[in-house]
């Protein structure tokens, strides 16, 4: 079955007791056993719910992978994956990721003596430097949360395998839509799920796929141990809008193409990061290892943080917010918002300035995003 099909099916047959269309809310936190050691698959639903397998195994197969878990949050997620590292580990990552990841690895993590070296985003060279005699994953967001830059991930998992480690993909900006890491030699591949694959604002949720099948039972017992599932009816609303990812991924790569376009041609523009346009230093890479180049246009305005402060508040279609990937469009400031956890002299090392806005494309008429943001830059 092609991608946009197993979107719809993959996971979700119609329910056999009722022959409800629609994967049901399993709405419990138990099921009845009928004897010791016997029941129906399911005991406590920590462990596991229907509702939520019905996601696991779809988002599973729309990267291509054998094994899916969700959790309640991306951040939840990128967290199980620590597991796998034990103090005194090291991690390579790269220096342009979500603020978030960032200081999960820095406050959390290197509590525990997890250390994290970060290293040029695109530069496939420089992740295999840094590699250290403890050194367990290397880590990395393609396309970059907010500069989109892109990494050769086939390059990339042949290094990390000749070093004994696993490769960790966050597929978040991509979607399994535009890029399947898995498929070019990462172990592992991450999302928030609260961004395209739910792709309607309303829900914070997460998931990992990978082949490996010792990893696949680590992680499943971490969820299980540690407990940071998502509730039944939030992985529903993730399954009903995982079934139109096709579609929408589709729209918001479209608009995001004409929105880049516009503003490379704008005259208070000083720089736009869209790996759709042929002078993004990374196109024919996008070109290589992506399906598409997504809905997320970052771009450097001409002026100072008070110009900013001034755009933001005119825009009418786009709203400013953090997040990204849902239907409607969104604008952000990185510097405050997103990434306001990474310490400004490293932010402005890595070229994340204060004048550095981040679109996240929706699907509305591209003629109103268009007038939107010729208004907010005039
Ligand atoms: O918000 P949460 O579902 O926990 O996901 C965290 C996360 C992980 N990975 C990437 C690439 C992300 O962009 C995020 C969350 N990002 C935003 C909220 C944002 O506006 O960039």
């Amino acid at each position: 079955m092609k991608f946009a099909t197993r979107a719809i099916h993959v996971g979700q047959e119609s329910d056999p007791t009722t022959g409800a269309i629609m994967t049901p809310i399993y709405q419990t936190s138990t099921y009845a056993q009928t004897g010791m050691g016997e029941h129906k698959g399911y005991e406590y639903a920590r462990t596991g719910n229907p509702t939520r397998t019905a996601l696991e195994t779809c988002i599973a197969s729309l990267e291509n992978g054998k094994y899916g878990l969700a959790f309640a949050s991306g951040l939840a997620t990128e967290h199980a994956v620590l597991s796998l590292l034990s103090s005194g580990d090291h991690i390579v990552s790269c220096d342009d990721l979500y603020g978030g990841t960032y200081r999960l690895f820095e406050q959390i993590m290197g509590r525990y003596k997890v250390e994290t070296s970060y290293v040029s985003a695109a530069s496939v060279a420089s992740y295999e430097k840094a590699i250290r005699p403890n050194t367990k994953l290397i880590w990395l967001e393609t396309p970059t949360n907010p500069l989109l830059s892109l990494v050769d991930i086939r390059a990339l998992a042949r290094i990390a395998h000749r070093h004994n480690l696993l490769l960790v993909v966050d597929n978040t900006f991509a979607s399994p839509y535009f890029q399947q890491p898995l498929d070019l030699g990462a172990d592992i591949v991450l999302h928030s799920t609260t961004k395209y694959i739910n792709g309607h604002s309303d829900v914070i949720g997460g998931a990992v796929v990978t082949n490996n099948k010792t990893v696949y039972e680590s992680l499943q017992f971490f969820q299980n141990a540690a407990g940071g599932v998502p509730g039944p009816h939030d992985v529903w609303l993730t399954l009903r809008g995982i079934k139109t990812l096709a579609v929408r991924m589709r729209q918001h790569q479209e608009n995001a193409i004409s929105v880049a376009r516009f503003l490379s041609e704008h005259a208070r523009v000083e720089k736009v990061y869209y790996p759709g346009l042929p002078s993004h230093p990374d196109h024919e890479l996008a070109k290589r290892q992506m399906n598409g180049f997504g809905g997320m246009v970052s771009f450097q305005f001409k002026g100072t943080l008070a110009d900013v402060d001034k755009v933001v508040r005119r825009f009418k279609v786009f709203t400013f917010a953090e997040s990204l990937g849902g239907v409607e469009s969104l604008v952000c400031h990185p510097a405050s918002m997103t990434h306001g956890s990474i310490p400004k002299e490293i932010r402005e090392a890595r070229g994340l300035t204060d004048t550095l806005l981040r679109l996240s494309v929706g699907i509305e008429d591209i003629d109103d995003l268009l007038q939107d943001l010729e208004h907010a830059l005039s």
